[in-house]
């Protein structure tokens, strides 16, 4: 039973009127069951929204204010994600993994009016903040403290949803490119609203469902897609802190949905209490952030009896295409994506801006209600990646069948997926090349068992210097986010190109990828 549908509502555009819409009628049910043995029912979801809410409104922000937030994982900084969307601000999460330099970029570019960061790193964060113009920085731990916790005791816990129209800003979420720095994709509540009542309906979801969240909340997939999914639906979230294999198995007994990056699949495989018994409440397994391996879908099949449902999506568009959920609509296809969602528009072109014939390779294009409204502060760039037609250029390379089922094949972009996270190697090689007797470099991904793929850095020295490869990996550690760091160095003496005088990554790839450094 419903309080209201959880339609798109004509008066308020807010996201989060949608969600709170759709909270169950008993608001004393469980909402989320944490690791540490904490409940939260849909009250206190309610109430702790509306004082966090209540507290940065009494902050006299302008309207569209950021709230950058670097926090760890802990149903507060949800509250605290909710809280923003409930008050009409936008929402722009860190990772956690991201030291000074990359932290200092992202402030400076999004002046956020407010920074939220844990009470360990609130030296150096505010010290930047400040510098930045912002003029509130809050603490918030995983333990239930800090003054943003202590000033929201302190508000009332009612609290009316600022109205705000669909093609209002909700979040920034910066993702790096292939040239130059990080840019802040904006997402709207629009966009997001779409998505969620799109996957509402493709993925069966049912309020009895009970998903077990393992990600970090700091990216599209489990900030919007994991916990828009389960709110929308009144649907109760094993919240973990952290991904834990052995804990997500045995959870597995309480729960029906699980969603997750390939190296989550692969780490659950590795345990031999994964069975079909374990997997026996289960009703749904999703995957996607990174290409889920043919051998884990069909090894995920065999142990457990489940066919794991892959989609694929992006911080600039979140969700765009799905494997089907119900059987009627297919089979759910090993190594493609499955079918674009409904509403999403996604055509193959080559790289004259020509559709290519069904089948054929090209650069995927996408269109719809969940394609963001552009890069903050940077029309030009906005500009560039959109068609005349108003087409989004994604940057991955793949095909359509004859039965519409797409299958990425690549990247025209120069990314790592590591993990989950992306890593741009231009990004990387931009740091190394800055070190002190470094010529030039090049960074490249290669396979990985566990992690998909990781980077390894090839560099070549100034003439007469010496370089040290272990040096150059302790220097990055101390600098870029810890995933960012290539898992190996090698110098060498030159690095292979083509005729054009272009580094020949593929060649790269190749050698390294064989265990055959140059
Ligand atoms: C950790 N390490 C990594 C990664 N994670 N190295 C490369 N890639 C990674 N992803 C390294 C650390 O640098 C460290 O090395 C060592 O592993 C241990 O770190 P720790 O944090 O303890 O690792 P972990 O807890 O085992 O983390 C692995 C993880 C995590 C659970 C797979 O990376 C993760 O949660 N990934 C999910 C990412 C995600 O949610 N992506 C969604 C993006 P050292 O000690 O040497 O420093 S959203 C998206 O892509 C879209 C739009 C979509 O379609 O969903
Ligand atoms: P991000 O910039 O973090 O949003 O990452 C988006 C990128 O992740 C996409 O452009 C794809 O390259 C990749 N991606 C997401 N889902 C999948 C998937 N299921 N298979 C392959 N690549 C994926």
């Amino acid at each position: 039973m419903r309080t209201q549908n959880t339609t798109i509502s004509p008066s308020n555009g807010n996201l989060f009127a949608a969600l709170r819409a759709a909270f169950p009628q008993n608001l004393d049910a469980v909402a989320v069951e944490t690791d540490n043995g904490l409940y939260y029912s849909w009250r206190d979801l309610d109430r702790a929204t509306a004082m966090m809410a209540n507290l940065l409104e009494s902050l006299g922000l302008p309207e569209g204010s950021r709230i950058a937030v670097q926090v760890e994982k802990s149903v507060e900084a949800m509250v605290l994600y909710l809280a923003t969307l409930r008050a009409g601000f936008v929402f722009l999460p860190l990772n956690t993994a991201y030291q000074s330099a990359e932290i200092e970029y992202f402030i400076g570019n999004a002046e956020p009016a407010v920074v939220v960061c844990t009470a360990k790193n609130f030296g150096w964060v505010s010290k930047i903040a400040f510098k930045a113009g912002t003029l509130h920085v809050f603490t918030l731990d995983d333990d239930r403290t800090g003054s943003l916790l202590d000033r929201a005791a302190h508000c009332s816990d009612q609290h009316a949803v600022a109205t705000r129209h669909a093609d209002d800003l909700a979040a920034i979420l910066y993702t790096s490119g292939t040239t130059g720095r990080s840019k802040g994709a904006m997402l709207t509540h629009g966009n997001m609203l779409s998505n969620a009542l799109v996957l509402k309906e493709y993925w069966g979801w049912r309020a009895d469902d009970v998903l077990i969240h393992a990600l970090p909340i700091f990216h599209v997939h489990g900030l919007f897609v994991a916990i828009h999914g389960a709110l929308i639906n009144g649907s109760k979230m094993i919240w973990l802190s952290r991904f834990d294999p052995k804990l997500v198995i045995r959870k597995m007994l309480e729960a029906t949905v699980f969603m997750g990056v390939p190296t989550l699949y692969v780490r659950l495989l590795a345990e031999p209490g994964l069975t079909r018994e374990a997997a026996r409440h289960m009703r749904l397994f999703i995957a996607g952030s990174a290409p889920l391996l043919i051998e884990t879908f069909t090894e995920w099949q065999n142990r457990t009896g489940h066919t794991i449902l892959e989609r694929y999506g992006m911080s600039e568009t979140a969700m765009l295409t799905s494997n089907p959920y119900f059987p009627d609509q297919g089979e759910r296809r090993g190594g493609t994506v499955g079918y674009p969602l409904p509403g999403v528009s996604l055509r193959v072109q080559d790289d004259d801006g020509n559709p290519v014939p069904v089948g054929e390779i090209g650069g995927i294009q996408v269109k719809g209600p969940n394609v963001f409204k552009g890069y903050w502060r940077m029309p030009e760039k906005t500009a560039e990646e959109f068609t005349a037609d108003g087409y989004f250029k994604t940057g991955d390379v793949g095909r359509i069948d004859t039965l519409g089922y797409v299958t990425i094949v690549g990247r025209s972009k120069d990314l790592i997926i590591s993990g989950g996270y992306n890593v741009y190697p231009a990004e990387i090689e931009g740091y190394i090349n800055e070190l002190p007797g470094v010529a030039e470099s090049a960074v490249v991904g290669i396979p990985h068992a566990d992690f998909g793929e990781v980077g390894v850095a090839v560099v070549i020295a100034k003439p007469g210097a010496t370089l040290d490869p272990a040096q150059i990996i302790a220097s990055m550690k101390s600098q870029l986010a810890n995933f960012k760091v290539p898992k190996q160095c090698f110098v060498v003496e030159a690095l292979p190109r083509n005729t054009m005088g272009k580094v020949q990554k593929n060649v790269l790839r190749a050698q390294y990828s064989a265990g055959q450094p140059m």
